[in-house]
């Protein structure tokens, strides 16, 4: 049977003005999660989406919102997201002061915690606490901006955290592959050990394509 892979579009592409229509079809269309980039100046090059972009897409859909915490300091913000059963909430392993506890602390809100790694941070950082998590949000493009190029060895980490889960026994670990997932690339990420994917620019916010026909095209890329 084929398996199932999460689609989670990332909203910071998506056309703010139409986001009614745009909920539609993810629904219509079974999309797993919302990705929320939140970025804070600090630890990322640019400011994007907050708490209260949370609150009003919880009010319009019920499709579990997908907070990619990209903040310095997370843990005692955690909160603020009012975090739900059913939703993920990210933490990168380079802000957090303590990533473990950051992570417990997603976890006593009910909601789901997975790690973040940035391109050039090793899968050490993250080894020794995967029991404890339910995945790992890989970076494959540096995170602050949607529209750019895989960084080179994306594919390998991608395996290599496939291989490590594999080698622990950790049968149901999520690996979420965030940054430029194409039509041309999704099936080499998911054959890679990915099983959700990221889409911005690259995939369903493409350009060149309505909304409807890219969610499609990119449900067809997919092995
Ligand atoms: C980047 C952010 C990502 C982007 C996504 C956009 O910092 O974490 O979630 O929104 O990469 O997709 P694309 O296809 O434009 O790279
Ligand atoms: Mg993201």
């Amino acid at each position: 049977m084929k398996k199932h892979i999460k689609l989670s579009p990332s909203m910071m592409c998506a056309d703010i003005g139409a986001l009614k229509e745009t909920l539609a079809l993810f629904e219509k269309h079974g999309i797993d999660t919302l990705h929320i980039d939140v970025m804070d100046g600090v630890l990322v090059p640019n400011l994007m989406l907050g708490t209260d972009f949370c609150k009003r897409l919880r009010n319009l859909t019920d499709i579990p919102l997908d907070i990619h915490l990209m903040i310095a300091d997370p843990e005692p913000k955690i909160a603020w997201f009012d975090p739900q059963p059913g939703e993920y909430v990210s933490i990168h392993a380079e802000s957090a002061k303590h990533l473990h506890r950051a992570i417990l602390a997603v976890k006593a809100t009910g909601a789901t915690p997975l790690a973040a790694l940035n391109p050039a941070t090793p899968l050490s950082s993250v080894s020794y606490i995967m029991e404890d998590v339910a995945g790992v949000l890989l970076m494959l493009v540096n995170p602050g901006y949607a529209g750019q190029a895989l960084v080179p060895d994306a594919l390998r980490k991608i395996k290599d955290l496939r291989a490590l889960a594999d080698s622990k026994g950790l049968s149901g670990f999520e690996i979420q592959a965030d940054g430029n997932v194409g039509f041309a690339n999704a099936a080499e990420i998911v054959k890679a050990g990915a099983d959700c994917l990221v889409l911005g620019s690259s995939s369903v916010f493409s350009k060149e394509r309505p909304l409807e026909e890219a969610i499609l095209k990119t449900k067809a890329a997919l092995p």
